[in-house]
């Protein structure tokens, strides 16, 4: 089965002021769009791998033939990125569990410091790409980056939480202030979908 663009299930609007409705629109319709677009048409060249899960075809990058692993790599990541990305924001305000905070305590020393180092990792990524809280293979949580579209499954991990910090994802509201669009983010968090993403 082809890839398609998934819904969304709020409005475009209802993250302001912390998303402006544009923004939302143009990343919703075109970015993410076009990395579906993109990914079908690689897969077209090889279409058994359309049997294969996303999460499958990233973690196996080695695997996948050359003339289309750049393109799984680039718009397979930016597919499901982009997917868990729309989860885990939303226009109502939630707080993480007990269950959650308890490991995020444990593996950060306390809340405050996990959103400190989830804040600089994503604040300090050169150029476009991505911030992360994921749980690594022994079951730990950490705090990563990841340039481009790069997925964390590449690497191993399980992406629980991620930040969008390409320019295009806040330019309109921000331009050049990425700091004061990440700061803002932790408004949107729907921590629900968060603790989804660990089950
Ligand atoms: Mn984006």
């Amino acid at each position: 089965m082809a890839h398609s663009l998934p819904d969304l299930n709020y409005d475009y609007s209802s993250l302001e002021p912390h998303i402006d409705a544009k923004t939302m629109e143009i990343h919703h319709t075109k970015h993410h769009q076009t990395y579906v677009t993109n990914l079908n048409k690689a897969l077209d060249q090889h279409p058994d791998l359309y049997d294969k899960s996303l999460e499958f075809l990233l973690l196996n990058l080695s695997e996948i033939p050359e003339d289309i692993r750049g393109a799984v790599r680039n718009h397979g990541g930016g597919h499901h990125n982009h997917s868990l990305f729309w989860r885990v924001i939303g226009p109502n305000t939630s707080q993480p569990s007990d269950e959650l905070l308890k490991r995020l305590i444990k593996d950060f020393g306390s809340f405050d410091e996990f959103k400190s180092e989830f804040t600089d990792k994503s604040t300090k990524q050169f150029g476009s790409g991505w911030g992360w809280l994921c749980e690594d293979r022994s079951g730990k949580l950490i705090t990563t980056s990841t340039a481009n579209q790069d997925s964390p499954i590449s690497s191993g991990l399980k992406p629980i939480l991620g930040i969008d910090v390409w320019e295009h994802a806040y330019y309109l509201n921000y331009q050049n202030r990425r700091p004061d669009y990440i700061s803002s983010f932790w408004n949107i968090v729907n921590w629900e979908e968060v603790e989804k993403n660990l089950k």
